[in-house]
């Protein structure tokens, strides 16, 4: 089985994200979507709550499966015997630390890492960049999947 790792923090997840992963589910028979947990990093949105809203806009791909995990991603890969990582590239600026992980994760565990170049439509979107335009009253409808706009008004109109 051709099975991939597309990794992130996902908070929250957006059509950039969503991009990329529906792209992997063409090429390989399972995508394992996993959420890093980054214990040093206060999220919007819980790890479970990620994990929800990532389940519920990939649903509709029967080869997606959505997990998380806290450590080394190499060891996640070890654990579910996961050859290869997908990355998507938005520009140059993403590349040098992408590459630095790439070696190092093949270092490491001999794990290789493909990277998809973004689609053009989505290639300035970030989880950042869409929880700052929220908070302040812009739409993001249209650059992230519908659930999430819901959540992210909600969640930041709490605040
Ligand atoms: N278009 C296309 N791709 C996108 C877009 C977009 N608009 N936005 C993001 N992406 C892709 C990028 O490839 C990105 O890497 C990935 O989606 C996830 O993005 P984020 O922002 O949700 O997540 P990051 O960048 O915070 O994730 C970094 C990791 C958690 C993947 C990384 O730090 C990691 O692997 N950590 C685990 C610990 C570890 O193993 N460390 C050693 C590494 S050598």
């Amino acid at each position: 089985m051709r099975r991939v790792v597309c990794p992130g923090s996902f908070d929250p997840v957006t059509n950039g994200h969503l991009d990329i992963i529906s792209r992997a589910s063409r090429l390989f028979d399972e995508v394992v979507v996993a959420v890093m947990i980054n214990k040093t990093k206060q999220g919007l949105f819980t790890v479970d709550e990620r994990m929800e809203l990532l389940r519920e806009v990939t649903k509709e791909y029967g080869n997606v499966r959505v997990d998380s995990w806290y450590g080394l991603l190499v060891d996640f890969c070890r654990m579910n015997d996961i050859p290869m990582i997908v990355k998507g590239l938005r520009a140059v600026s993403d590349y040098e630390y992408e590459l630095q992980m790439a070696q190092m994760n093949h270092r490491m565990a001999g794990v290789e890492t493909m990277f998809m170049s973004t689609n053009p439509l989505y290639s300035y979107l970030s989880s950042s960049l869409m929880k700052e335009v929220v908070k302040f009253g812009g739409d993001v409808s249209g650059l992230v999947p519908d659930v999430v706009h819901d959540r992210l008004v909600e969640r930041l109109r709490e605040s």
